[in-house]
């Protein structure tokens, strides 16, 4: 395969040990092309890497990208072992090129990077049990404890306005006011749901912009799946996919890890009867996750956490709604209403969560006061 054949290619510019023995495609992610590249040690040993294909047709400045994780991985090894933790498996570690470099680009412009493969773990998918949940609070609360006193601006900001929802909605009308595939009278209801909620649009990014939030070093892409978890233990181990860490607010992750996670469908699942959002799970990744921030958050982050979620998820149905209307050009599509089918998911969560939003507030409120007698 020509894909494999320019992996193999791009293997001999890392600094690895060993002789290359091949590669394999690896792992379920959207964006980027993986692969576990595999090594023979003078011992007879077998040791794998990961190297991936960075996707530059949505990351356009690899080299900011790839410094930020430069970075943010070397502040969290640092507090890893001061913290008596292990570094090699707790945190993502590059394994530089021959000439020192973050990445290699190839002949054809490729861009390539390579960590170490964290070994004896395990992905979720689709969350079946609260434990999951409560490990995944854990893990994205650690991941932003250990971070908090990382210098946020330093950041490159690698999408701009990723998750600035009132840009995120005006790029929404504009694609429906063009409709040039004219899809928007197939979705009506859809189109509607959104504008009955255009006043809620600005209710993180306003307390950011009045100072009562301050900018914080966030991962911004918290889906449970890039987490990996210790096959031993079944907790969560380390936090992965760190292309889109930037500034912006730990209410992105908070509300995007409920989003993916307190679904007790698919992203996409068709049968809209079958998509609910779970309070059981919101309650494991809060009870998780305050664990672990609960002195780090002000008061009045600890009072959006609800809101954040729901901005997340409404957000996220935008985006899907958009790109149906403009054509599917961002998300991977597998059928025609594809997109329709991902923002019909997301809505039905923000009714659902809208239905049970005092027990929402109620259970961030007593989570935290739990925490804080701690
Ligand atoms: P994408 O941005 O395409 O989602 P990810 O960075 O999440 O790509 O990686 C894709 C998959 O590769 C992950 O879901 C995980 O299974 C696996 N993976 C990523 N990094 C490592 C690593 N260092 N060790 C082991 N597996 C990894
Ligand atoms: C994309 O790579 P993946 O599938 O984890 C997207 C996220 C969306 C998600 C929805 C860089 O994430 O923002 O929430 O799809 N990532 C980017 O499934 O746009
Ligand atoms: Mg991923």
């Amino acid at each position: 395969m020509k894909e494999n054949l320019e992996a193999i290619k791009a293997l001999s510019a890392f600094e690895t040990e060993g002789e290359s023995v091949g590669v394999q495609p690896y792992g379920n992610g959207h964006i980027n092309d993986t692969y576990a590249a595999y090594y023979q040690l003078e011992s007879g040993e077998c040791r794998r890497y990961l190297l991936q294909r960075i996707n530059d047709r949505i990351f356009t400045n690899v080299n900011g990208l790839m410094k930020n994780i430069a970075g943010v991985t070397a502040y969290l090894a640092d507090k890893i072992l001061e913290s008596g933790g292990n570094p090699e498996r707790e945190a993502l570690s590059l394994i530089l090129t021959k000439k020192n470099g973050l990445y290699h680009t190839d002949e054809q412009g490729n861009c390539w990077r390579m960590y170490r493969f964290i070994e004896d773990t395990f992905s979720v998918q689709i969350v079946e049990k609260a434990e999951d949940m409560y490990y995944s609070g854990i893990s994205f609360g650690k991941f932003q404890k250990l971070l908090a006193g990382y210098p946020a601006e330093s950041l490159y900001e690698v999408i701009k306005d990723f998750h600035n929802t009132p840009r995120r909605y005006l790029a929404f009308k504009s694609a429906q006011e063009q409709d040039i595939l004219k899809r928007a009278g197939l979705a009506v209801k859809e189109i509607c749901f959104v504008e009955e909620r255009v006043k809620e649009m600005d209710a993180l990014t306003s307390l950011l912009a009045d100072g009562v939030f301050k900018l914080r070093v966030s991962h911004n892409d918290t889906k449970i799946n890039n987490i990996l978890f210790d096959k031993t233990t079944k907790k969560g181990l380390c936090v992965i996919d760190l292309d889109t860490v930037m500034p912006g607010l730990y209410h992105y992750d908070f509300g995007d890890a409920i989003r993916s996670g307190a679904n007790s469908a698919a992203e996409d699942e068709r049968d809209i009867s079958k998509v609910e959002f779970r309070l059981d799970f919101f309650e494991a990744f809060t009870r998780g996750y305050l664990e672990q921030v609960n002195t780090v958050l002000s008061d009045e982050e600890k009072n959006m956490l609800p809101m954040s979620a729901k901005i997340m998820t409404l957000e996220c149905g935008i985006r899907f709604l958009t790109d149906y209307l403009v054509g599917d050009t961002y998300f991977k599509t597998h059928h025609e209403n594809h997109n329709l089918e991902r923002a019909r998911t997301q809505f039905k969560l923000v009714a659902d969560m809208e239905n049970c939003w005092t027990q929402m507030q109620d259970i961030v409120q007593n989570l935290a006061a739990t925490a804080a007698g701690k």
